[in-house]
């Protein structure tokens, strides 16, 4: 019996500094609906989806920094997301900024949950790749101070079994990196949740700029074919408090190829019936994990004496 999950890729226009909670939660209710219009099963938003990208400025106090964070979640702000969700018949995975206690402490992440139809949360990610810089750095047109104001995320990446799959999550800058991908798949992952705010520019490195939507697609195409999964990546696209990002919201099968894509800036959805089995053959023959990856030959094996020839260790593949 084939499996299906509907799944709609809930991009969001730009955020302003000056839209309450309530606002966005506005527009997030109004992609559910039209999401439950076009038969999805799973609506996934963005990055931050609830607040504008606040990491872009410098803050010296603390308290208007922790403004853009939620303490609770559901809170009075968004549970008519939830309320509506479960009223629709609709699950969704929400990126937003988490301020929490944890052991006596003060925890600030970058995180998502997914919340099943039901309105239950049954999975929740905190960023772990944490991009640009701690410090206040005057030198560039905008900031990216995502080190100074998160917390490395401390789940990991995990798995869910959740839809009828299992369903993995990440975050923006995690699916540059092929290990996140590769970490869930080899959990049995068969499709992963991402949303993201990618400026145009990196000040860094200007001369990547004109190459931004192509390593979008690049890195979520490879991350889904390399390990026979779907993959679902949401922007927060557009001009956003003056910072240009990118959209590019879409919808990868595990074959790699994308099959439903924004192609506007602003709130648009992208959906696709996502058959849950189209992984199988990939991951049966060019990726099979237990026939044909060498974990052992991925170690980090060369270490230097000092100046020279480095030490290179050589190991007897264990047999096959
Ligand atoms: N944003 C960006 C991302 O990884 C970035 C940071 C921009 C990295 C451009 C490299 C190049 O898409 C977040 N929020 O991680």
């Amino acid at each position: 019996m084939p499996r299906h999950l509907t799944v709609a890729a809930a991009q969001l226009g730009p955020i302003a500094r000056a839209e309450t909670r309530s606002q966005v939660v506005e527009r997030l209710i109004a992609h559910l609906r039209e999401a439950k219009r076009m038969g999805c099963d799973l609506a996934v938003f963005p990055e931050l989806a609830l607040t504008t990208f606040f990491p872009r400025w410098y803050f010296a106090d603390q308290a208007e920094i922790d403004a853009f964070f939620e303490v609770e979640m559901p809170g009075s702000a968004t549970r008519p997301l939830f309320d509506e969700a479960r009223r629709l018949g609709l699950g969704f995975c929400l990126g937003y900024a988490e301020l929490t206690q944890e052991e006596g402490k003060t925890k600030r992440f970058n995180s998502a949950i997914l919340v099943e139809k039901s309105g239950e949360i049954v999975g929740k990610y905190r960023k772990v790749h944490l991009p640009g810089h701690d410090a206040h750095e005057p030198w560039r047109r905008f900031q990216h101070l995502e080190k100074r104001y998160f917390d490395v995320g401390n789940y990991g990446f995990r798995v869910f079994s959740a839809f009828g799959t299992k369903i993995g999550m990440c975050i923006c800058n995690d699916r540059r990196w092929p290990e996140t991908y590769r970490s869930l798949a080899l959990q049995g992952a068969e499709m992963v949740l991402l949303g993201y705010n990618t400026p145009v520019h990196n000040p860094p490195a200007p001369d990547h700029d004109d190459l931004a939507l192509f390593h979008n697609a690049l890195v979520m195409q490879s991350g889904a074919y390399q390990n026979g999964m779907w993959v679902v990546g949401v922007a927060k696209g557009g001009d956003e408090e003056g910072v240009p990002a990118i959209a590019g919201s879409m919808i990868v099968a595990p074959s790699g190829v994308t099959v439903a894509a924004c192609r506007s800036d602003g709130d648009e959805l992208a959906v696709a019936r996502c058959d849950l089995d189209a992984g199988a053959s990939y991951r049966r023959t060019t990726f099979n994990f237990e026939r044909h990856r060498q974990p052992w030959a991925y170690e980090l094996v060369t270490q230097r004496k000092g100046i020279g020839e480095p030490v290179v260790k050589v190991y007897d593949p264990p047999k096959a």
